[in-house]
C-alpha cells in the first residue's frame, strides 16, 4: 500500500506512504488520485491535507522509473485532478519536498511545514526540469528571480527561506499533521486559491532578464542542455496563458528527458548511492570511533588532508621532520582558509576555531593517542618504510593506519607494521582540501572494521569514498595513465599541446591533459619515470615532458612547462620553444608529424583509459564500473553530464564499437597498449554490458 484516505472530522487526509523517501511511483500516483477522488465523492469532507507517513514527504519522481515506458496516470494528470478539486488542498511538509513532490505542494492552496523540512526543485541536477507545473508556479508564488534561481541550481530550500519567498504560508512547531487539519478547516469555504490563477506583476520582468539568464547560464553551465530549457520554461511562464505555459514546460521536459545527458546524470545519481554499497563487507561491521587524527607531513597533500579534519570539527595533530617544514605547511593552511574568509565564506573567528584545531608536532610520541594516522610523506618505499615502521611502535592499539599513497603497494607497507589487518590506503586528490573524491585501499589483510572506518571517515569529512583494491596506480591513477599517454603521443605525432587540451575541454574535462601535467608539475612525472623499469611504460610518451623538465620547464610553478604562463597568471599560453622541442623529439624518432583529428584525440584519450577501465573491474580492483566512473567525476572532474568514462563508453560509444575502436588503433599503433581487455571483448561477444561483468 502506498497511500490511504483517512477522514479526520471534516478534513480528508490522503497519505503516502513509500519508503524511504515516497517516491512519486506510479502506485502513488494512483493513490493520490483515488485519494483525491474519495475527497470529492465525500459530503462530509470540506478540505484536504496531503500528507507523508515515514521521515520526508515525497521526495520527487520515482527516478527508477523514467528508463522505462511511463504507466498512466502521469504525475501532470494527477496535478490536474489537484487542480480541479472543489474543496480546499494544504501540503503538510516535513523532510524534504524535492521535485514532482513539490510541484504537488505548489498545486495545492497552501503549504505548512515544519521549520526543519527543505523543498526545492532540484531536476537540473538529473538533466531534467519541472515537469509537473513547477515552471509554471512558482515564479507565480515567490516572483521570477527567485524561482529561476531555484530552479537554475536546483539546490534545497530551508523552510525559513522559502517561507520568506512566499513558497510556503505557515511554519509549524510540533504535531505537523493537526497543524496541518486544522490550518485547512480554517479555509473550509472559501474559493480555492490556486497558484494558477495568480498573475505575475506586469512589471516582474527586467527589460533583457531573459537574456541575460541565458549568457550568463551558458558561463556558468557550460555545455549543460536543461538550465536552457528552464529559461525557456520560466519565460513561458510570463509568456503565456498558465495553460499554454504547462503545454511548453511539457513539451521542454520530454525534450530534456530524450536528451542523453539526462540518462547520464541519473546514472550519477544511483551511481553515487551504490559506491558505499561494499559487496562482502558484512552489514553488522561497526567502524571504530574517530575522534582524533594524526596527519605525517604537512606538505601540500598533508596540510589540505589536515584542513578536511579541522573542517569537520575533529582534532588532527600535523608532524613534520623540522621546524621550518611545520611552519610553511600551517602558513599555507592559514593563507588556504583566509583566502576563505575573505571570499566571506568563513568568518574570522571560525579561521582561528579550525587553526586552533590543528596541533603542530615534531615529535612521533605526540600521536600515540590518535585514532586515524594519516601518512602523507614523499613517495618512496624507502620513506614510507621508515615512517610505519616508526608508527607501529608509537600508535596505540586499535589506531587505523592509513598512507596517502597514489601508487605504491599497500600490502608492502603493511608489512613494515606488525599489524596488517589495521593498515590501509586513503588517497586522496589534490587540492586535498577541495576534491571531494577519496580513494579507500584494501590491502590484502585490511580488516573490514577498518574498511568500515575510513568509509565512515569519509562521509564525517563530506568525502565521497570509493573502495579500490591494491594494484600500481589502484583506479584512478592507473587508468590516468592511460589517458596521459596517448595525450603526449598525439603532441608528438602531430597535435599542438593546446589542440589536445582544447579537444579534451570542449568534451567537457575542467583542463586538458598537458595542463594538468603543468599544474601537477612535469618533475613529477619524469621522477617516476626514472625510477620505473621502462618495460612497464611507454618512454615516447614522456620524452616531450623530460626535455621540458631538462630546460628547467617544470610546469605553472616555474611558469613554464608545455605552456607559458604570466606571473599569477594560469592561463595557458603556446610556446614557440616547445614547439620545437616536439618537432624536434618527433624527428627524433622518425615520427612523420601528420593532421590529428579531435575525434582522435577524443577517442585515443579515453578509450586508453576505459579499456584499463575494463581491466580494473576485471581483476576486482573496482567493484562495479559505476564506482570508476565516480572516481573520475570526484577525482579527475570528468563532465557528470557524460556519466563517467565507462558510462561515455557504453552508453555514447557503445560498448561493440568502443572494442572496434580499439581493435583498429591496435592495428595503426601496434598492440602493446591497444589490446582490447578480455572483459571489454567478453562483454561484447555476449552482447553483455558492464553491468553483467562480473
Ligand atoms: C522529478 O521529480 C521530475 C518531475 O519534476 C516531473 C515528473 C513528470 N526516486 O539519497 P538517499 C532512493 S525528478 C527513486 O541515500 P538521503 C535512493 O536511490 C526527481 N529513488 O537518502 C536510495 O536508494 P537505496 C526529483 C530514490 O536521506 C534511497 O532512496 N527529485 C529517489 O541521503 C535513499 O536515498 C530528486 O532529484 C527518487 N526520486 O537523501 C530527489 N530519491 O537505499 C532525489 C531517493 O536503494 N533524492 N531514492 O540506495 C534526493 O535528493 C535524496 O535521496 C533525498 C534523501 C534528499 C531525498
Amino acid at each position: 500500500m502506498s497511500g490511504r484516505f483517512e477522514a479526520r472530522g471534516d478534513v480528508g487526509i490522503i497519505w503516502i506512504d513509500n519508503p524511504p523517501v515516497n517516491a512519486i511511483s506510479h502506485a502513488v500516483r494512483v493513490a493520490l488520485l483515488d485519494g483525491l477522488k474519495q475527497a470529492e465523492a465525500s459530503g462530509d469532507i470540506q478540505a484536504v491535507v496531503i500528507a507523508c507517513a515515514g521521515r520526508t514527504f515525497m521526495a520527487g519522481a520515482d527516478i527508477t522509473e523514467f528508463s522505462g515506458p511511463l504507466k498512466s496516470p502521469g504525475l501532470p494528470e494527477v496535478i490536474d485532478a489537484l487542480d480541479a478539486l472543489s474543496k480546499p488542498v494544504v501540503a503538510a511538509i516535513h523532510g524534504t519536498a524535492f521535485g514532482g513532490g513539490f510541484e504537488v505542494a505548489l498545486a495545492c492552496d497552501h503549504r505548512v511545514a515544519l521549520a526543519s523540512a527543505q523543498v526545492g526543485l532540484p531536476e537540473v541536477k538529473l538533466g531534467l526540469l519541472p515537469g509537473a507545473g513547477g515552471t509554471q508556479r512558482l515564479p507565480r508564488l515567490a516572483g521570477l528571480e527567485p524561482a529561476l534561481q531555484a530552479m537554475l541550481s536546483g539546490d534545497p530550500i530551508p523552510a525559513p527561506v522559502a517561507l520568506g519567498m512566499g513558497a510556503i504560508d505557515k511554519l509549524v512547531e510540533g504535531d505537523l499533521t493537526e497543524a496541518a487539519v486544522t490550518f485547512a478547516r480554517e479555509k473550509i469555504g472559501s474559493p480555492r486559491r490556486r497558484v494558477r490563477d495568480l498573475t505575475l506583476a506586469p512589471n516582474a520582468v527586467p527589460a533583457g532578464f531573459f537574456d541575460a539568464a541565458r549568457q550568463r547560464t551558458a558561463k556558468e553551465k557550460r555545455n549543460l542542455f536543461s538550465p536552457q530549457r528552464i529559461i525557456d520554461a520560466v519565460e513561458a511562464a510570463v509568456t503565456l496563458p498558465f495553460d499554454q505555459g504547462i503545454q511548453r514546460e511539457r513539451e521542454l521536459f520530454l525534450e530534456c528527458a530524450r536528451n542523453s545527458q539526462s540518462k547520464a546524470l541519473q546514472h550519477v545519481f544511483f551511481a553515487e548511492r551504490q559506491v558505499s554499497k561494499i559487496p562482502g563487507l558484512p552489514a553488522d561491521v561497526k567502524p571504530r570511533p574517530i575522534q582524533s587524527v594524526a596527519i605525517i607531513g604537512a606538505g601540500t597533500m598533508g596540510g589540505g588532508i589536515a584542513m578536511n579534519f579541522a573542517n569537520a570539527g575533529i582534532p588532527v595533530t600535523l608532524l613534520e621532520v623540522n621546524q621550518e617544514g611545520l611552519e610553511r605547511g600551517l602558513g599555507v593552511i592559514r593563507k588556504n582558509y583566509e583566502a576563505t574568509a575573505a571570499k566571506g565564506r568563513l568568518t574570522a573567528e571560525q579561521v582561528e576555531t579550525r587553526m586552533g584545531l590543528i596541533r603542530p608536532t615534531l615529535s612521533y610520541d605526540a600521536l600515540a593517542g590518535a585514532d586515524l594516522v594519516i601518512e602523507a610523506v614523499f613517495e618512496t618505499l624507502e620513506v614510507k618504510k621508515k615512517v610505519f615502521e616508526t608508527l607501529d611502535r608509537v600508535a596505540k592499539k586499535g589506531a587505523v593506519l592509513a598512507t596517502n599513497t597514489s601508487y605504491l603497494s599497500i600490502d608492502t607497507i603493511a608489512g613494515y607494521t606488525s599489524r596488517p589487518a589495521d593498515v590501509l590506503g586513503m588517497h586522496f586528490f589534490s587540492p586535498a582540501n577541495v576534491m571531494k573524491l577519496l580513494e579507500v585501499v584494501r590491502g590484502t589483510r585490511t580488516a573490514p572494521d577498518v574498511l568500515a572506518t575510513a568509509l565512515d571517515i569519509a562521509k564525517r569529512i563530506k568525502k565521497v569514498g570509493v573502495v579500490a583494491g591494491n594494484c600500481h596506480g589502484f583506479i584512478g591513477n592507473r587508468m590516468l595513465e592511460g589517458y596521459m599517454r596517448e595525450g603526449s603521443l598525439l603532441v608528438l605525432e602531430g597535435a599542438t599541446p593546446q589542440q589536445v587540451d582544447q579537444a579534451l575541454v570542449k568534451f567537457g574535462m575542467p583542463m586538458g591533459v598537458l595542463q594538468m601535467g603543468d599544474l601537477a608539475g612535469l618533475d613529477i612525472g619524469y621522477k617516476s619515470r626514472k625510477d620505473r623499469d621502462p618495460a612497464t611504460f611507454e618512454p615516447k610518451a614522456g620524452a616531450v615532458a623530460d626535455k621540458l623538465v631538462e630546460m628547467g620547464r617544470l610546469g605553472q610553478k616555474t611558469q613554464a612547462g608545455y605552456y607559458d604562463y604570466q606571473p599569477g597568471n594560469r592561463t595557458p599560453v603556446p610556446s614557440d620553444a616547445v614547439a620545437r622541442v616536439i618537432e624536434e623529439t618527433a624527428a627524433g624518432y622518425g615520427i612523420q608529424r601528420r593532421e590529428i583529428t579531435e575525434q582522435e584525440i577524443l577517442e585515443r584519450c579515453f578509450l586508453a583509459m576505459v579499456n584499463i577501465g575494463c581491466e580494473v573491474l576485471r581483476e576486482g580492483i573496482a567493484y562495479r564500473s559505476s564506482d570508476i566512473d565516480i572516481v573520475y567525476l570526484y577525482g579527475y572532474g570528468f563532465p557528470a553530464h557524460r556519466g563517467g568514462p565507462m558510462f561515455w563508453a557504453e552508453h555514447e560509444l557503445g560498448l561493440p564499437q568502443a572494442l572496434e575502436k580499439i581493435r583498429e588503433y591496435g592495428r595503426k599503433y601496434g598492440n602493446r597498449w591497444w589490446t582490447p581487455s578480455p572483459l571489454l571483448e567478453r562483454l561484447v561477444a555476449e552482447g553483455k554490458g558492464f553491468a553483467q561483468a562480473v
